[in-house]
């Protein structure tokens, strides 16, 4: 059974991101490879935008003409991004378990010609997502002329791409208050420590100085995450013409006490023992 799409208290995410946190961890031990840490983290993320009514989208109609669009730049956090769309009622849930199988439509990055209900354009070449998003924003705001939204995930490690920032340019010389930039600050990536690998910050002034209604938040806080969707929406509403960025603090493999903010689980799935011990964890919370 898939989860209701509707207005929600904070309260109510809970249940629902430890249901996607624990479809990451049982994919992931299928598939016998894939990225643990990324999907872990954001998934509060996705539990507020697909279940809570932020995100316009309609399971039994996915190409919906005027639907907003959630673009994932980070592609190889797609096992967050296949276990939402599950859970939403857009596939049959037990395709998930075909992670990264041959012939699957759930490949280790998504790709539009798999044909998958809600994945609205491939991804894995970091700053592309975010760049194909914006001209999505585009064509909405300024060609069609509709209200629909576009959302758009980059890694924090995925600032190193000069396209990213091409794509955050347009975003503001366009005006598109349509446009909503969520980024995972986990300041972890594949190598290290993103300050270690290759300096990003300050990330909320770079974003402020590109033309963006920038706020920080706790990426795990659901009153926080509703906040910062709700100012968006309204920098759409009252035609800002800003583009809104959310900057969303979060920790890599939340909820699973030996991969919490430690980069070494940014693309490894866990053992059969590691997977028995993560879903007791999460099924205690
Ligand atoms: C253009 C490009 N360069 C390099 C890579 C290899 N790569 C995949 S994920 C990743 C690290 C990304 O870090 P971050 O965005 O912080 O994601 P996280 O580690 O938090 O999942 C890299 C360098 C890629 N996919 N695309």
């Amino acid at each position: 059974m898939a989860f209701e799409i509707k207005p929600r208290t904070p309260e109510e995410f809970g249940p629902i991101a430890t249901e996607l946190r624990r479809d990451i961890i049982k994919m992931l031990l299928e598939a016998g490879s894939g990225h643990s840490g990324g999907p872990l983290g954001t998934a509060d993320l996705y539990a507020v935008l697909y279940f809570g009514g932020y995100l316009r989208y309609n399971p039994q109609d996915p190409h919906m003409k005027g639907r907003d669009r959630f673009v994932l730049s980070a592609g190889h956090m797609a096992p967050i991004l296949y276990a939402t769309l599950a859970n939403a009622g857009m596939f049959p849930k037990e395709e998930i378990l075909t992670l990264r199988k041959y012939n699957s439509r759930l490949q280790g990055h998504p790709g539009r010609d798999m044909h998958l209900p809600g994945i609205e354009t491939s991804a894995g070449s970091l700053g592309q997502g975010i760049s194909i998003a914006v001209g999505m924003a585009m064509s909405d705001k300024l060609v069609d002329k509709n209200d629909a939204r576009v959302y758009s995930l980059t890694g924090d490690g995925e600032l190193q791409e000069g396209s990213v920032w091409e794509a955050a340019m347009s975003a503001a010389h366009f005006n598109l208050d349509n446009f909503c930039w969520l980024i995972d600050n986990n300041d972890c990536q594949i190598d290290g420590r993103c300050k270690d690998v290759m300096d990003v910050y300050p990330i909320d002034e770079k974003c402020k100085s590109f033309g963006f209604d920038t706020v920080v938040i706790d990426g795990h806080d659901y009153k926080a995450i509703m906040d910062a969707y709700d100012l968006f929406l309204d920098n759409q509403k009252k035609g800002t013409g800003k583009p809104t960025c959310i900057i969303a603090k979060t920790y890599m493999g939340r909820g699973v006490s030996f991969m919490e903010d430690e980069f070494g689980w940014h693309g490894k799935p866990p053992n059969a023992e590691q997977a028995e011990q993560a879903l007791k964890e999460l099924a205690a919370i």
